[in-house]
């Protein structure tokens, strides 16, 4: 049997691999259909004195995003967890969140909420923490100038893989550089013009953290989350509150924006489903006019 190996960064012809035995790092270059991403379990074998991609294992799902035609771009593979972060400052975009979520429960990847910069304004986000606590999801309130607030997170990561995403700047490196202190990662100032992220992060990697037998992807800050081209019902299904609903419909077909007896308007009018949530529903299936 061969040994097993992950991807933890790639570069054009080549991608640098774990070896999930003894954890030692080695570079092996692949040809260019088998696109590895971070995060994929590969085999290798010897070429001319290097080592070479042999195989890519099926992947057992992958964090992915609209790429700028609107088709799905795999950005991390095999991952258990995604970490959405979100802060103060840069304030996140309407539905940045709600997107996370739907590729989340879409792929099966578990979600782990994370409102940052706490110390820049502790009350902004007390509305949301407590929605998305009440709709089931782990949620946590930090600031990097409290080490206790991001530590407290620390547990979740055992043994796990867990993707870090959200915009440049909120903060996604300087958490995972709190949990793993010996990982070295680069962090960066905002803008002092726009307040924005200055995209410090450039390239998704993967990094191995021994104390927890974690694996951390850290990937670069975006301004949105674009969702590729998605049907209505993949979209509602991305809706966690929604999903014991779906089927209750009248038509089989249903897309809950203006048919008769649908179970999902009747449960938003009936305060069961948040509007807010329904909302944001419709405008995400609404963006997808932009693919067409
Ligand atoms: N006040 C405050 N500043 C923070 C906090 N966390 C991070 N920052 C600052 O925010 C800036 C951006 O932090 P990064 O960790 O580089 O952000 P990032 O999400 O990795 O950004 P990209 O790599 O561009 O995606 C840095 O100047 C950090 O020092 C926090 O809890 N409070
Ligand atoms: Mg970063
Ligand atoms: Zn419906």
């Amino acid at each position: 049997m061969s040994d097993s190996y992950r991807v933890t960064a790639t570069q054009k012809t080549t991608a640098s691999l774990i070896k999930l035995e003894d954890h030692s790092t080695v570079s092996a270059f692949f040809p260019r259909k088998f696109k590895p991403i971070c995060g994929d379990r590969v085999t290798i074998e010897q070429a001319k004195g290097e080592h070479k991609i042999k195989s890519i294992d099926k992947r057992c799902n992958s964090f992915c995003r609209a790429d700028n035609r609107g088709r799905k771009q795999h950005i991390a593979a095999n991952v258990d967890q995604i970490m959405i972060v979100m802060a103060v400052k840069p304030a996140p975009t309407r539905d940045i969140l709600n997107r996370y979520l739907v590729t989340a429960e879409l792929e099966g990847i578990e979600p782990i909420l994370v409102f940052n910069k706490s110390d820049m304004d502790d009350q902004v986000f007390i509305n949301l923490i407590n929605q998305y606590e009440q709709l089931g999801y782990q949620v946590f309130k930090t600031s990097k100038k409290e080490a206790a607030s991001i530590t407290a997170i620390k547990p979740l990561l055992a043994d796990k893989t867990t993707v870090i995403v959200g915009q440049s700047g909120v903060g996604k490196s300087s958490i995972t550089r709190v949990m793993m202190p010996t990982v070295e990662l680069k962090t960066g100032k905002l803008s002092a013009k726009t307040g924005k992220g200055a995209h410090t992060t450039s390239v998704t990697q993967m990094y191995h953290y021994e104390p927890l037998n974690a694996f951390i992807i850290d990937s670069p800050g975006v301004w949105e989350y674009g969702l590729w081209l998605m049907t209505p019902h993949e979209i509602a299904h991305g809706f966690r509150e929604f999903q014991t609903l779906l089927g209750q419909c009248k038509f089989s077909n249903c897309t809950h924006i203006h048919e008769p007896q649908c179970a999902i308007m009747a449960a938003v009018k009936a305060g069961r489903i948040r509007d807010s949530r329904y909302q944001s529903y419709l405008r995400i299936v609404d963006s997808m006019k932009y693919w067409g």
